[in-house]
């Protein structure tokens, strides 16, 4: 079963790290009740959901996807390149330590997990303002005994390479081609978001299900005329802080006693 780690909004989200948008005003309890919506719509689609340990005085704490990359055979917990976050990792790792065989990245290695893109055994990994070429080639190392390929990826215009583009199905990907080349990835097949939502590239794929942000009807339209499965979440307020729908989970395969234990 898959289990999807979640953080509790915090109160203090307002402080986010901001990169390419402007500072807008976050009301904290829309942003909690749609982070919920968020979570159930995970249930829904079959995950078991855990929180991990609230961290109210951490502002971007919801955005868990950002401190580990989760694969079956081991997790690498990362250095964020926001200084701001790195405090948020300690507790990722304290609740993987019995889930998988844990491995960091280390100074002056940088490394965001939103820029950690997995198709099958291939890790697209952005370079970006939040992961460096030292955090790319440490994850090179740590995940090539287990038979990863990484390969480093320019984008543009946008935070993650995950907000660039993401995966819809094994074979399908969802890209923005403002922000990478649809070329970039030849050995997949891929939908472009409608030209009328930009940032609209983000969507969570679960086995049989996608889960897509609401406000983008046009490119929901498109995905769902390519045969998935479409379900909308509100997740607006969230995306005041500069966060998408992978940001807020880790999603990991584990059995089901592990589940319970959790
Ligand atoms: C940040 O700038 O780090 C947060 N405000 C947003 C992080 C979003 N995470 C993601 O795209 N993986």
């Amino acid at each position: 079963m898959i289990l999807a780690l979640t953080r509790a909004v915090s109160p203090r989200i307002g402080e986010c790290e901001l990169t390419y948008l402007e500072r807008s005003a976050i009301d904290v309890n829309r942003a909690t009740a749609q982070h919920a919506e968020y979570e159930q719509r995970l249930r829904e689609s079959g995950c078991v959901v855990h929180r991990l340990p609230a961290a109210p005085e951490l502002p971007d704490a919801v955005f868990v996807e950002d401190a580990a990359v989760v694969l079956d055979e081991l997790a690498v917990l990362t250095r964020p390149g926001a200084a701001s976050r790195r405090a948020e990792v300690p507790s990722v790792a304290e609740t993987l330590r019995p889930l998988r065989p844990l491995r960091f990245i280390d100074a002056p290695g940088t490394l965001d997990g939103g820029d950690v893109l997995r198709m099958g055994r291939d890790l697209f990994v952005g370079t970006s303002g939040r992961s460096n070429r030292a955090g790319i080639e440490q994850l090179a190392e740590l995940v090539g005994v287990a038979g990863y390929r990484v390969h480093p990826l320019p984008f543009q215009g946008c935070l993650h390479l995950k907000s660039a583009v993401t995966a819809v199905s094994e074979t399908t990907l969802l890209v923005d081609p403002r922000c990478v080349d649809p070329l970039e990835f030849p050995a997949f097949q891929s939908i472009e978001v409608h030209p009328a939502e930009p940032l609209a590239a983000n969507a969570l794929w679960l086995d049989g299900v996608v889960l897509y942000p609401a406000a983008f009807p046009l490119t929901r339209r498109r995905l769902e005329r390519s045969g998935s499965h479409v379900m909308a979440v509100d997740a607006s307020e969230l995306a005041r802080a500069e966060g998408g729908l992978t940001c807020c989970s880790l999603l990991l395969q584990v059995d089901e006693g592990m589940a319970a234990a959790r």
